[in-house]
């Protein structure tokens, strides 16, 4: 039975990567880190709950003895890199934080895989924030375009996809990124802004709520679902060699059309609901993305489940069923 530990297991993808890969039939750990209401905090966990309990561990990406004492305790076969303080927006108020998880974080792994454990297999969750506003020729991008952060948390992503890249080629690590572009499902953070939507929308149509205030309705995000993405990151580990990849749709919608498609699905025009406020604009913001998954197409079965569409469906019953 293989072991693997996820950093970020009750986040929304380390939920669903635990999920997968204990139906694979893995023994899964993970590490939470210590919040004083300890109750909500395995909510998307809960359905593992009486499965793993036992296995989830108190540590913090910023504290090396804490994932040391893990690793020591576990000796998973393989590392799933989740954690991160992962808003954006949030990552200009929090610089220092947002770094030390990420970057900080990742670099403290590596030096306990480097100096103790160099057989375990270790997946970073890369983003394609780390382009910014860069875009090849075509509108797309991919492993070879070039990488200008706009964001703390970009920045932080690109020293630990660095990172990576260096231990793997100078200590022969099998550490792979998985550049990963949005991904989304009910389980999403609710101030990111699919899930603020969806919400939102579902809200105003019970008579909850009377508006919706967001910001950029005309940035372009390529968003896929994070049950397909979670499987992926697992399919890039297993390959033999170590390596970076995209994993993307290839479509790309706006905010505004987000925001169409669900009020409509809802019976609503947006446009009698949501306006915008400047208090979720971004100090700079990344524009469009969209990636080119031919590299990863390659080298694995890359087969998604969900469109757009039917991803947002799906969170729109999830609200309806509970709010
Ligand atoms: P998420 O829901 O925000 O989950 C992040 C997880 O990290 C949570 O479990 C959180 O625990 C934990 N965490 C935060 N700070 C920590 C610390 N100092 N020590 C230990 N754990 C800490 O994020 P996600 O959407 O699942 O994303 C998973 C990873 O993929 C993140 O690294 C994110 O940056 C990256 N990524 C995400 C996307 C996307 O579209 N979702 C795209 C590309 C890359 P608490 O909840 O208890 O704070
Ligand atoms: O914003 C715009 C906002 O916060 C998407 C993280 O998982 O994906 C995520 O980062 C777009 C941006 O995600 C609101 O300006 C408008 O253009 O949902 P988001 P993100 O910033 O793209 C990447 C790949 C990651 O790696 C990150 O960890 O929507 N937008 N109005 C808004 N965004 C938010 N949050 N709230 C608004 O009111």
């Amino acid at each position: 039975m293989k072991k693997a530990l996820i950093t970020g297991i009750n986040g929304q993808d380390g939920s669903y990567l635990a999920e997968f890969l204990l139906k694979k039939g893995y023994d899964v750990h993970g590490i939470l880190k210590r919040n004083s209401i300890a109750e909500n905090q395995t909510a998307r966990i809960e359905d593992i709950y009486p499965i793993i309990k036992y296995n989830l561990y108190h540590a913090d990406m910023c504290d090396m003895a804490s994932l040391l004492s893990v690793i020591n305790n576990v000796k998973p076969d393989e590392i799933y890199n989740l954690a991160a303080q992962s808003h954006v927006k949030i990552s200009f108020d929090q610089p220092i934080y947002t770094s030390n998880t990420i970057a900080g974080g990742m670099l403290n792994l590596l030096e306990i895989v480097r100096t103790l454990y160099p057989e375990i297999k270790m997946y970073q969750a890369s983003s394609s924030e780390m382009f910014g506003n860069s875009l090849d020729d075509d509108g797309f991008q991919r492993e070879t375009t070039p990488m200008e952060p706009v964001s703390p948390y970009a920045c932080a992503k690109l020293f630990a996809y660095n990172l990576v890249k260096c231990y793997r080629k100078s200590y022969n690590i099998h550490a792979s990124n998985g550049i990963l572009f949005n991904h989304e499902s009910p389980r999403r953070g609710q101030n990111f802004v699919t899930n603020k939507v969806v919400i939102g929308a579902v809200k105003i149509k019970k008579g909850l709520q009377q508006k919706l205030y967001l910001g950029n309705l005309d940035s372009t995000r390529d968003w896929g679902h994070a049950k397909d993405y979670v499987k992926i990151m697992w399919q890039i580990l297993q390959l033999d060699e170590p390596d970076d990849f995209v994993c993307a749709t290839g479509t790309s919608h706006t905010v505004r059309h987000l925001c169409d498609y669900t009020f409509s699905q809802l019976g609503m025009n947006y446009e009698d609901y949501v306006e915008q406020d400047p208090r979720f604009f971004r100090p700079l913001e990344l524009q469009d993305l969209r990636g080119d998954t031919t590299k990863l197409a390659s080298k694995i079965n890359l087969e998604l489940d969900y469109t757009f569409e039917e991803m947002i469906d799906e969170m729109i019953s999830h609200w309806d069923e509970r709010l």
